[in-house]
């Protein structure tokens, strides 16, 4: 039995919208926005059901508190850059051609000639103001580029989480020949008050207490549950080591997915087999866990503050984690790939006046956040945006809603429509499962003929262009030829709508070299 899955919050209850028309808080003025990107956060959230064991209390209070849940939420990549880079700019990573974490949006010509979500909202009479990580950070002529040429006011995290480096790794485990941060696990050597995360909230707390001559468009970054797991040892203490339950796996899952030549496409992970080998599923997850509840925490800071401060009934709430992750499904961790626990990813949204305790199980994706702030917020759309406004669901989250890509480097999609997840890789692999029979996306369905009609149906949602990587990609071959198949450099900007103020403004702000 996997109780792992869909087991969802059966405690909600059903939606009736308040009136309320975009752009005005209850009280007539403009709202402001509080946007928490938690990094690497996958469903293991109590309001999402992805872990029965977790304990969010904090996350699901904002949940029970006239919040929609966003059940089906899709990232738009399956990792940190180009999912962030999608959705600050509203343009897809095949438009972009922002595929990797090594590719900063700014080399991106076609992102660039965008004003990113913070920079739309300060020209259009907001005070946008940062901390923690939402761009995804890049070193620049020696300096680290975290976005903070986006933001109005921006405070440089600090704090981190120290640990005993004589111990390391923690875990105990030898981690050789795994690939990204460290995996590795373990109690800091400082408590809570004095880790990053915690730091960040607190300068969030603060912001709050503040008088704003505008509104405000406040961003907080958090950024655990990203490898490594060392938070404070009481997180570990919440959760009773011999009763955690770990997801099922099914060690033949990988079998069916096959190149057209017929070769086995996916292997297991080195994580995974280092963690199976040691005998040490349980810990993981339990670490994971222990970051989350530590991340849960931090949450409950900032909400704390906003409930006890002036901002509380005219502040929108958008909560996010930039994508999935894997504890031990398809035989491996982190996250990268195009199945289900990779990307569906958290989201929670709350719009004084107008959303009811409710979830929606429509699939949305983050492409669609750009267009729905600014639509909940009362400004124009821009012409650019790849998503869609989400604000018909917030009123009525049963209307009729539509399926969603998800790219994972150069030409390889996936698109999930409420029933089915379709994946094509570059090489011409193609998966598909049914989610009303498999949610674990355990049975690929690509060779059986009954479903030609709906892989058909799925194919029409991908991309028209796939964007050649932009610059920083360690795709040699397109760097080498940085062409699209057309001939073409990167995308044709005359195929997507841009601005040419927004240009003009872009690369002003690109000239300041304000890294
Ligand atoms: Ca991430
Ligand atoms: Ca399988």
């Amino acid at each position: 039995m996997n109780i792992f899955k869909k087991i969802i919050g059966l405690s909600f209850v059903g939606c009736v919208p308040l009136a309320m028309s975009s752009g005005q808080s209850p009280d007539g003025g403009k709202m402001n926005v509080l946007f928490i990107a938690v990094d690497d956060l996958n469903d293991w959230i109590g309001c999402f059901g992805g872990n029965p064991q977790v304990k969010t209390p904090n996350i699901d209070r904002l949940a029970r508190n006239n919040s929609m849940i966003m059940m089906n939420t899709q990232c738009p990549s399956s990792v940190s850059c180009p999912s962030r880079s999608a959705f600050l700019t509203g343009l897809r990573p095949s438009t972009t051609g922002v595929y990797q974490n090594t590719q900063n949006l700014r080399d991106s010509r076609i992102a660039m000639g965008v004003p990113t979500l913070p920079q739309y909202f300060s020209r259009n009479g907001y005070f946008t103001l940062s901390t923690g990580k939402i761009f995804h950070k890049h070193q620049v002529n020696g300096e680290q580029d975290a976005g903070q040429w986006a933001f109005d006011l921006w405070q440089k995290e600090s704090g981190g989480f120290p640990i005993d480096k004589s111990k390391v790794p923690m875990s105990g485990m030898d981690v050789t020949g795994t690939v990204g941060t460290l995996m590795d696990w373990g109690p800091t050597s400082v408590g809570k008050e004095e880790t990053q995360d915690w730091i960040s909230a607190q300068w969030v707390v603060k912001q709050l207490q503040q008088d704003f001559e505008k509104p405000f468009f406040m961003m907080l970054g958090i950024s655990k549950p990203h490898l490594t797991w060392y938070v404070p040892q009481e997180y570990f203490d919440r959760y009773d080591l011999s009763s955690i339950i770990v997801p099922d796996i099914h060690e033949d899952d990988l079998d069916d997915i096959l190149t057209p030549d017929g070769k086995k496409k996916f292997e297991e992970s080195a994580d995974y087999r280092i963690i199976k080998q040691a005998g040490k599923f349980k810990d993981a997850a339990r670490a994971y866990m222990a970051c989350i509840s530590y991340v849960d925490d931090c949450i409950g800071l900032v909400l704390d503050a906003l409930e006890n401060s002036k901002y509380k009934d005219n502040t929108i709430i958008v909560l996010l984690g930039d994508h999935g992750w894997f504890l031990g499904e398809k035989m491996r961790y982190r996250k990268t790939f195009l199945w289900e626990e990779s990307i569906r990813s958290p989201l929670i949204i709350k719009v004084p006046g107008m959303t009811r305790t409710s979830q929606c199980t429509r699939i949305v994706n983050f492409m669609d956040l750009y267009p729905t702030l600014a639509d909940l917020c009362g400004l124009p759309v821009p012409y650019h945006c790849e998503g869609r406004s989400i604000v018909p669901l917030l009123k009525n989250p049963a209307k009729k809603w539509y399926p969603s890509l998800t790219t994972m480097g150069y030409r390889n999609h996936s698109v999930r429509s409420e029933q089915f997840r379709y994946n094509c890789y570059e090489d011409g692999t193609e998966e598909l499962y049914d989610h009303y029979a498999d949610p674990m996306e355990w049975n690929n369905l690509i060779k059986d003929p009954n479903y030609k009609k709906v892989v058909r149906k799925l194919r029409a949602f991908l991309p028209e262009t796939d964007a050649a990587p932009s610059p920083g990609s360690s795709d040699q071959q397109s760097i080498a030829s940085n062409k699209n198949d057309d001939g073409n450099y990167f995308t044709d900007p005359s195929k997507i709508y841009i601005n040419e103020e927004d240009l003009e403004y872009s690369i002003t702000v690109r000239g300041q070299n304000n890294y």
